[in-house]
């Protein structure tokens, strides 16, 4: 039995279905199995691997899972990594990582990881399958609620992406809270379509449902009518998406006739919640959501580096447009640009203090003191509290955008596109849109004579960049409207593109 706490709840009742995913289902007792035979096969003939931090590269399913907290319960960090990422974004974090071990599927994914190392990076794979058959189960020495347990990958405003890490005793408490505050109980059924190497799918969704002691279904990928369809047959109770899910899911409801998507609308009334994050929810699907489902959506406001630190009440008031009120253990400050706090209807950043927080970019201890003032984190977004509720106006910084839930560092695709030969000067920005919420728009100023269309910066950027980072809008410029320092001005742009 795994000593770690996460799936204790669900132990209480062993043969309860843990995990549903596309090959079948687990009980609680299967997973701890699972876990176990992971654990003791990774950790050898030690105690502990200590620290070690290994990736996962699998699709989303029970064995993925079963590695992700095999890896915690023999002391080791995991470190989930996209599947969606090209060999050269996982080389970088290979070597950034300092991943000496990768767990793969070599059905599925044996291509990209041959082609990771043909860039130098070296790691040893380890056959998912291989670790699951592995019957000398013991016990291991437990790691400590301060040891780190998790890495996740995030851009930033400079640089490459960094590995935020998350310790043992900021995962349960981020799951603690989103128990209580949205009444998860073992009952629940989450249905879940959101990639796991990022806080919403893997810590919010999947370690939360599992924390809850309730029942996990993973979907290998999210596919609107699927979702529907899962609605309507009753198998789930809670629904975690990004607003763009909910765009899409409310454009295939509106395609079909009344004879379909009527039980579709009557299955999403029955869920117990239905809650949206990772960015703004446009009002109008908020209001959308509600006249077909009756569902009043729950929002909430988190970040990689903090977890869930907003959230509108599961009783009481959810009001469009803001995300509710600070989550418990959750200290909420809106400052000035000298740290100052404003006072409510003011906008300024959101800092934040609490016990959800990471303890560090890994390996950059100079980025992890910047980012932090007088104990609080600063978090970047500008709000502003209202009547109560908080509402995020959008991020002091231009260089991040934010599309279908992705945080994306602008920079980073700036870098690779001005790498093409055609390219003189670049600038990257996001563009308002109701469906995607910032749509990745290159403006590019080519060198005399050449010429270049969308199709062209796409496949340059294929093989560099995960394809949720690619432009999907080209602007050919004469120049860029530039300030007197040289900086490119980045509203000026996004203003102009988003008029034309
Ligand atoms: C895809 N398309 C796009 C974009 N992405 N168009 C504009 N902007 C985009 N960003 C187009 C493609 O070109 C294609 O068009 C069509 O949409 C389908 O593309 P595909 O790649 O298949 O998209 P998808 O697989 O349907 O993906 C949409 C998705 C996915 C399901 C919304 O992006 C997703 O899972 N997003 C969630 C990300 C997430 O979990 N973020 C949480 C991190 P065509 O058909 O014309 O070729 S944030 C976080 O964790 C914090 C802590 C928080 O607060 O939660
Ligand atoms: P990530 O770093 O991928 O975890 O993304 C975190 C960022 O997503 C935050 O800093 C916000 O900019 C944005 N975000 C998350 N939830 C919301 C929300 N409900 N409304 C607006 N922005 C959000």
């Amino acid at each position: 039995m795994p000593e770690l706490p996460y799936l204790q709840k669900g132990l209480e009742h062993p043969n309860k279905s843990a995990i549903i995913d596309s090959r079948g289902a687990w009980t609680y007792a299967e997973l701890a199995e699972n876990v176990d035979s992971a654990a003791c096969a990774l950790a050898g003939a030690e105690d502990s691997i200590e620290g070690e931090r290994i990736g996962i590269f699998m699709d989303p399913s029970k064995e993925t899972l079963a590695m992700f907290f095999g890896i915690l319960e023999a002391g080791g960090v995991a470190v989930p990594l996209s599947i969606f990422a090209p060999a050269r974004e996982l080389a970088y974090q290979v070597e950034d990582a300092g991943l000496k071990r990768l767990i793969s599927d070599p059905t599925t994914h044996a291509e990209r990881i041959e082609e990771t190392k043909a860039l130098g990076a070296s790691f040893n794979v380890s056959n998912r399958l291989h670790l699951l058959d592995n019957s000398s189960r013991r016990s291991l020495a437990t790691p400590s609620s301060d040891a780190p347990a998790v890495m996740l990958y995030t851009s930033g405003t400079t640089g490459r992406p960094k590995g935020v890490v998350h310790s043992h005793a900021s995962l349960i408490n981020q799951v603690e809270v989103l128990r209580e505050a949205w009444q998860w109980h073992d009952a629940d059924r989450l249905l879940h379509c959101l990639p796991l190497h990022h806080v919403h799918g893997l810590i919010n969704g999947a370690i939360g449902a599992l924390w809850a002691g309730a029942q996990l279904r993973l979907m290998p990928k999210f596919d609107a009518v699927d979702v529907w369809r899962t609605f309507s047959s009753r198998e789930a109770t809670v629904f975690y998406a990004v607003p763009t899910i909910y765009h899409q899911l409310v454009e295939a409801w509106e395609a079909e006739d009344p004879v379909v998507r009527d039980p579709w609308a009557q299955g999403a009334a029955a869920l117990r919640l239905a809650v949206s994050g990772s960015a703004a929810l446009p009002e109008t699907l908020f209001q959308r959501w509600r006249l077909i489902t009756g569902q009043i959506l729950l929002e909430r406001y988190g970040m990689t580096e903090i977890g869930m630190a907003i959230s509108n009440p599961y009783e009481g008031e959810r009001r469009p447009g803001t995300v509710g009120q600070p989550l418990p253990t959750m200290d909420i400050r809106i400052v000035d640009e000298d740290g100052a706090d404003l006072p409510p209807e003011q906008p300024g950043e959101i800092w934040v203090r609490g016990a959800s927080l990471f303890s560090e970019y890994w390996q950059r201890p100079e980025a992890t003191r910047d980012s932090f003032r007088d104990g609080y984190f600063m978090t970047g977004d500008i709000a502003e509290l209202r009547n109560g509720y908080y509402r995020i106006l959008g991020r002091a910084s231009q260089d991040i955008i934010k599309s279908a839930g992705y945080k994306i560092s602008a920079l980073e695709i700036e870098e690779q596109i001005l790498s093409h030969p055609s390219v003189s000067e670049v600038a990257v920005v996001g563009v308002r849109s109701e469906e995607w919420g910032e749509v990745i728009t290159a403006c590019v100023v080519l060198r005399p004579g050449e010429s270049m269309d969308l199709k062209q910066v796409r496949d340059w950027c294929s093989d560099k960049l995960s394809a949720y980072k690619h432009p999907r809008r080209l602007e050919l410029r004469d120049a860029l409207p530039r300030n007197t320092m040289g900086k490119v001005i980045k509203p000026q742009l996004v203003t102009e593109l988003s008029q034309s």
